[in-house]
């Protein structure tokens, strides 16, 4: 059972390192005795693209030859992070490159460190994206990633005096290498103008869009290559260009500096990508990238289609077309209106089409991250697809929600895609949900959340349209590549094809008890923690000790995830260690990692509070180091991959029913954590696989929480009733965390306070705290916690995202595995 299958490519070291050093002369124009790492990165990466190229070729000959169903994952995100390390472990040739390097006196890991991330994704929504790509590739389903190739991708992060600052990234400011650029499959993008109908001569009336100006899409397609390299898939992201419209008379005129201005204003397209993820802006700007990306996607994806099709009718068995969010929804109205004005086809035609091609993902309950576009923008953008969007609505208000409440104007005002207003909106969930055949949530509390609170009436409507596809992540990145020694003791104690069927890990728990193999486990983890110890050390200059529980919370900033609840608990710890210094306590590392959107207030002002607080608790001898705070700035893909096999507890404490799902959680347990958690989103798939002994639930649940906001939450109740508490946030009002600027963290506690505590923090807080003194105590004993941490990890097969994808593909995809020979 433990024989190794033959590998994808029969490449020895040697000859690996004859193509590096090849490359090196060669692509990069240099020589070993002047090559820097980052020319060794690239020649690494050029000596891999051998590889992957040739099998990308085949793929797309394969795919091409049988013209198998195919899902088309539209998503304005993909946080792909760095592909080396990645590409290597999929080649399964990482062992090869790293002899191979070491013989040229390079470090694989220092090399890999040159490459900078690919962080074309704000958090969940795009990590999830990446994974599933690479599940896709995986499986040996044909698939297409579809998203923007921002010049820009999320901000870097920096602190100054503690406030966090943004700062431009330039991940392909020396070029990419992973990345090929495709002009023959250009496409052309209209917008604004104004409709004209035309009357033909046979009475029939067609529309004819006038756009003002045409954009250029750029494709630059990025080979993925599955674990096992059998497949290679491509995830194409457009560049925004000016359009053959770009007025070069202009410019030869003379007028420079106006065509100069167009240029730049068609290239702003995909400059950027939007750094907010809670609350979108409404802007014009961010309107066209998901129009621009849609409609080059839309006609890339019917040009595949005519490749191999003459009858249209076929169109939904060939093609299925996933939505990531609704951020691609615009991709609806555009498919109708190809269909319609570009093919000829009558409404009825182009609406069976188009309602069986489209599926819709929803990540989010929180009703200020649903998106709202105003009519008056949509109108002025894209006046054609306005007109769709209301004739979708008419067709649906007249016939179906007549049909089902027959009179009932309430219930039409209230299920319409556009909101009625002083201002009015275009509803991009309602119009997803409309136009799709399948909606689904992402974790099984989340959809039921989405059939009860977020579309009760759709869901009478389409009983079976909304599904459940719980999340996942690849076992490939977050386990094989991220912790290369606990890999390798998997691959000695249940096999080595746990990294496809990641089930086999519980063939381990039998030695969950055991002490040689508890020994092993731990001390891995001990390993891990070092080099963690030095990473912190080198980026905060902060000194923490590898024998403390290294607690860690990684994600975006965001009230509802309540990293300020993490924070007033470590007021309370570092209060209980300055009245008692000798508290007998686990020495304790609170690890944070997190970017704020640059104008959401509240989260700058939780990550200033929490520098501060390191600052005071980290340089405060009284405490004898049994308490530190750090805040690892720049948090991103690959520093998650620094982090997670370090860590002891994973902090996963969201109010319940807000976090869709979480996919940290997943990571952080797979790699032995001991979660803290709410019982929220995938939280409560997770304790249902590792047992309720094995992770640390507190707080209200779903129920509770709703109970407590309709019976009226008074946070000042918690406050007046819990002196404990009553002091942390009295602490926030002095001036001890910044001295000679009191009320610098005010804002904190009023929004616990004044401002109603929105996220129940403070009705959690005691259960929390109890639930962090019963990680001390369990800590103590040190077998009992690594028999805990190793049923985490090897609990965590459900949570692979192959077995996302092939849920996917079971309720809503219907792919076929179109296997590629090498
Ligand atoms: C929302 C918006 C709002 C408009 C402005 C731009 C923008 C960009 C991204 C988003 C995404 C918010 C939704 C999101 O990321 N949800 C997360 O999805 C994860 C994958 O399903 C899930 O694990 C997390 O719980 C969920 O918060």
């Amino acid at each position: 059972a433990k024989k190794k299958p033959a590998k994808p490519f029969n490449l020895t070291s040697t000859e690996l390192k004859k193509k590096i050093i090849h490359h090196l002369h060669t692509t990069l124009g240099t020589h070993e005795d002047k090559a820097n790492d980052k020319a060794w990165w690239n020649a690494t990466c050029a000596a891999v693209n051998e590889l992957v190229f040739d099998q990308l070729t085949n793929t797309q000959k394969t795919h091409a030859k049988k013209d198998t169903r195919a899902v088309n994952y539209l998503s304005l995100e993909f946080l792909m992070g760095r592909l080396l390390s990645n590409n290597l472990h999929n080649l399964e040739l990482f062992k090869e490159a790293q002899s191979a390097l070491k013989s040229l006196g390079k470090d694989i890991y220092e090399v890999c460190e040159e490459e900078p991330d690919m962080a074309l994704g704000n958090g969940g929504l795009g990590r999830l994206a990446a994974c599933f790509i690479d599940s896709l590739a995986t499986l040996d389903y044909p698939a297409i990633g579809y998203g923007i190739h921002y010049e820009h991708g999320l901000f870097r992060q920096e602190f100054k005096d503690g406030h966090q600052i943004e700062r431009p990234d330039s991940w392909r400011e020396y070029g990419n290498p992973w990345e090929i650029c495709r002009p023959e499959s250009v496409q052309e993008v209209p917008l604004y103008g104004y409709v004209e109908t035309v009357i033909d001569d046979d009475g029939s009336m067609r529309k004819v869009w006038h756009p003002s100006r045409k954009l250029k899409g750029v494709p630059w397609d990025i080979p993925i290559v599955g674990y096992g390299a059998k497949l290679v898939n491509v995830l194409r992201l457009w560049e925004s260009k000016p359009g053959e419209a770009f007025d070069w008379d202009v410019f030869n005129a003379g007028g420079y500096v106006d065509a100069q201005a167009e240029k730049a204003q068609a290239e702003t397209v995909s400059k950027v990508l939007y750094p907010n993820d809670s609350t979108p802006q409404g802007k014009e700007l961010r309107l066209i990238q998901q129009y621009f990306f849609c409609a080059c996607s839309v006609k890339d994806i019917i040009r595949r289609f005519k490749r191999a099709n003459q009858d249209w009718s076929v169109f939904p068995d060939k093609v299925a077309i996933q939505l990531n969010d609704t951020h691609p929804a615009v991709a609806v109205p555009e498919l109708m209106r190809i269909l319609m004005d570009e093919e000829g086809m009558n409404w009825q035609q182009a609406w069976e089409i188009s309602s069986q091609t489209f599926a819709y993902t929803n990540h989010t309950l929180l009703p200020e991250a649903l998106e709202n576009w105003p009519v008056a923008m949509f109108e002025h953008v894209l006046p054609r697809h306005l007109e769709i969007i209301y004739e979708i609505n008419r067709r649906f208000l007249e016939n179906e929600v007549e049909a089902k409440w027959p009179g009932d104007d309430a219930m039409k005002r209230k299920l319409s895609i556009i909101q009625e207003g002083d201002e009015r909106m275009v509803r991009m969930a309602y119009l997803s949900v409309v136009s799709s055949y399948k909606v689904n949530g992402v974790a099984a509390i989340h959809t039921r959340l989405v059939k009860k609170d977020l579309f009760p009436e759709f869901n009478d409507l389409y009983p079976e349209k909304i599904v459940n596809v719980t999340n996942g992540v690849t076992p490939r990145r977050w386990l094989k590549a991220a912790n290369p020694e606990l890999a390798a003791l998997y691959d000695d104690t249940v096999g080595v094809d746990w990294p496809t069927n990641l089930h086999k890990l519980k063939d381990a728990l039998p030695l969950a008890d055991d002490a040689k193999f508890q020994k092993k486990f731990m001390s891995i983890k001990r390993k891990n923690k070092e080099k963690l110890v030095t990473e912190i050390a080198k980026l905060t200059g902060v000194e923490v000790s590898a024998d403390a529980i290294f607690d860690i919370q990684i994600k975006r900033l965001h009230e509802y995830k309540r990293q300020q609840l993490n924070l007033i608990h470590i007021l309370t710890l570092y209060r209980r260690l300055l009245e008692n210094p000798d508290l007998d306590m686990v020495p304790r590392v609170f690890i944070f990692g997190a970017k704020a959107a640059p104008g959401y207030h509240m989260a700058k002002q939780i990550i200033f509070a929490l520098n501060k607080i390191a600052d005071k608790v980290n340089n405060d001898n009284r405490i004898q180091d049994k308490l530190k705070v750090v805040f690892m700035p720049n948090y991103r893909v690959s520093l998650a991959e620094k982090l997670i096999p370090a860590a002891d507890v994973s902090e996963q404490i969201s109010t319940a029913g807000l976090e869709a799902s979480g996919t940290g959680n997943m990571k952080l347990a797979l790699n032995g954590a001991l979660t803290v958690g709410t019982l929220d989103g995938a939280n409560i798939e997770i304790a249902e696989e590792v047992g309720d002994d094995n992770i640390f639930i507190f707080g209200l649940d779903v129920d509770q929480v709703e109970a407590v906001k309709t019976n009226g939450y008074n946070p000042f109740d918690y406050y007046y009733s819990n002196p404990e508490l009553k002091a942390v946030l009295d602490w926030l009002d002095t001036d001890f965390f910044t001295p000679g600027q009191p009320g610098a963290l005010s804002d904190i506690k009023k929004s616990l306070l004044d401002w109603g505590d929105q996220y129940l923090c403070l009705a959690d807080y005691q259960s929390y705290c109890d639930a962090q003194n019963e990680v001390d105590v369990t800590y103590r004993d040190k077998k009992l916690w690594a028999k805990k941490a190793i049923i985490n990890s090897a609990t965590m097969g459900k949570f692979n995202s192959d077995r996302s994808i092939q849920d996917y593909v079971d309720t809503i995809w219907h792919l076929e595995k179109c296997p590629v020979k090498g």
